[in-house]
């Protein structure tokens, strides 16, 4: 079981509010002022290196933050997620996604993944090993459609957990896809998104992969029965379905009602989240986009994520210290938002692949101990990949009133590297954290504007507006390589800092009933938008909503 601790009644956490009083004295200029800061505040770990100077902290605030790790017996918390206790412990369940990525046999010192005595990495190996023998005829072409083509597309219909995960990798790993092989993901209920797609394909080199946990998720449910019924309209017969059709769930009795077969059913259990799904048997179009052996390198960039976070010391544990500086912000500096920055076009999905997993994680106000929280819990997760976000809204982080960390992702190769603009796009990356960290002060400006000619008066009126104030903070991942086992430990240091956060708030982050209530809402005004002479009683606003919606139909 997680401890549960109010973080307000630990000694380290009135330490730090008195210690950020302090802090908010200095600027990250005069902490730069000392030697060796990016020495102590920086760390390289395999192809990482996690530059963490720019933030606004010393040597005291980072030991007062893991003192406060300690109280929130951080270590227990940690051991009691990787040996399958019922951490989640809302819905009575495990959170082991870190055991999908233990891809090595059990040894005396490696030992497997355990759930009330029940071997797990057992369950696991099992799926991966059907997983390896589809992945093998589908790009093999051994395995074909209905007209004996092979197949060239495969569409995932899942939505949140079952499709942000998948979308993100195969987005970010656009160069490792296989020849020949095109992904396409559907989830919104709107059927704009299944239309653009099923008009992009042909049925008959296409594998539908239906991708949902619990099998019952309205969206997916409507999408993959507009699926299989363009699929039948198309010419294909009924039998056909068990060819074209697989599934990635939990539910195999709604699956098999479904008319998928037990050959085309790929499992998962319910101690992996939906959130931390894409390493399961929902990861299946990733596997089948870039061949099963670089799925496997993304689990290994995981797993060595894990053992990292697993074993290392605290002040060395990169999402340990993601976490802690996190937290430092969003307690003492009112930080309400973090921004995610990719300096790499591939990684376009990442900030709303983190926007879930933060927010739908740790987005609570309850405690462990079933009280509302004092403090403020999870940020709003934002971002777009750089340099487009400079052009748009960095203006309000260097110089509007909003406190905004961020954090800036790039990598020293470009596996698609043009003339010269790899070194364009990391220059700008550089250039804006330490834009952020510096500001500009008024005598630089008024330097700027004298050697312009500008007269003294002009120079005092302008100068307001073009000074930055700088002290704004980041973290920045320098990775040699966006690859699928770098992409892998990202995914996983940020997967922990999730943890660690949610250690840090007390509170359950491995539950999300408030994206429940959207399901069950949702289904009451249904019939009602559906026939215009059921009985709505809603409130003033919804009741009118549905009215009108009745008039202009
Ligand atoms: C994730 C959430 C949520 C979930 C979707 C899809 O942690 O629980 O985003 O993944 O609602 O659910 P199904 O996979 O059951 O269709």
């Amino acid at each position: 079981m997680l401890p549960k601790i109010n973080p307000l009644k630990t000694k380290s956490h009135a330490k730090l509010k008195a210690h950020a009083k302090e802090m908010k004295k200095i600027h990250l200029r005069d902490l730069f002022e000392q030697s060796g800061r990016f020495g102590k505040f920086s760390l390289t770990w395999n192809d990482f290196l996690f530059d963490y100077s720019k933030n606004i902290i010393d040597q005291k605030t980072l030991s007062l933050l893991l003192d406060f790790t300690k109280e929130m017996k951080l270590g227990k918390a940690i051991d009691s997620m990787f040996s399958g206790e019922l951490i989640n412990e809302t819905e009575k369940r495990a959170v082991l996604h870190t055991a999908l990525r233990k891809l090595s046999p059990e040894s005396e010192t490696d030992k497997d993944f355990y759930i009330g005595g029940e071997n797990v990495s057992h369950l696991v190996r099992e799926v991966q090993e059907k997983i390896k023998t589809f992945c093998g005829r589908f790009h093999s072409g051994s395995m074909t459609g209905y007209t004996g083509k092979k197949f060239t597309d495969i569409v995932n219909i899942g939505i949140g957990g079952s499709d942000l995960g998948p979308v993100m990798v195969t987005e970010a790993l656009r160069q490792d896809w296989k020849e020949g092989i095109h992904v396409h993901f559907v989830s919104n209920i709107d059927p704009s998104h299944i239309h653009t797609i099923l008009k992009k394909i042909n049925f008959e080199t296409t594998l539908f992969l239906i991708a949902s946990k619990t099998f019952t998720t309205q969206e997916t449910m409507a999408n993959a029965n507009t699926a299989k019924k363009a699929f039948l309209d198309s010419g294909a017969q009924e039998k056909d379905t068990a060819l074209h059709f697989a599934a990635l769930s939990t539910n195999i009795p709604k699956v098999t009602e479904f008319g998928i077969t037990p050959e085309n059913t790929f499992t998962f259990w319910d101690w992996v989240g939906g959130r931390f799904s894409l390493w399961s048997a929902i990861g299946l179009s990733i596997a089948l986009t870039i061949g099963y052996d670089k799925f496997l390198e993304l689990l290994r960039g995981a797993r060595e994520a894990d053992l990292h976070f697993r074993h290392t010391a605290p002040e060395k544990n990169i999402p340990v210290l993601m976490a802690v500086i996190g937290f430092w912000y969003t307690a003492f500096w009112g930080s309400q938002t973090e921004a995610i920055l990719p300096y790499d076009q591939y990684l376009h999905r990442f900030p709303a692949y983190l926007q879930q997993g933060i927010m739908e994680s740790n987005g609570k106000s309850v405690d462990r101990m079933g009280k509302k929280v004092q403090y403020p819990t999870s940020p709003v997760i934002w971002g777009e990949p750089g340099t487009n976000g400079q052009h748009a809204f960095y203006q309000a982080i260097h110089q509007g009133t909003h406190f905004i960390p961020s954090d800036f992702i790039a990598s020293v190769h470009s596996r698609n590297n043009k003339h010269n603009q790899h070194q364009i796009l990391l220059s700008n990356c550089f250039a804006q954290t330490e834009a952020l960290m510096k500001g500009k002060t008024k005598k630089e400006v008024m330097e700027e504007l004298s050697s312009k000619g500008m007269s003294k008066k002009e120079m005092e009126n302008l100068a307001p507006y073009k000074v930055f104030p700088g002290n704004r903070p980041s973290n920045t991942f320098l990775i040699k390589e966006i690859n699928p086992r770098n992409l892998g430990s990202l995914i996983a240091f940020y997967e922990h800092k999730i943890f660690t956060q949610g250690v840090l708030w007390n509170i359950f982050s491995f539950d999300q009933f408030g994206v429940e209530l959207g399901k069950v809402l949702a289904n009451v005004i249904l019939p009602e938008i559906e026939d215009k002479n059921t009985k709505v009683e809603h409130d003033s606003s919804t009741s009118g909503l549905i009215r009108q919606y009745h008039e202009w139909k």
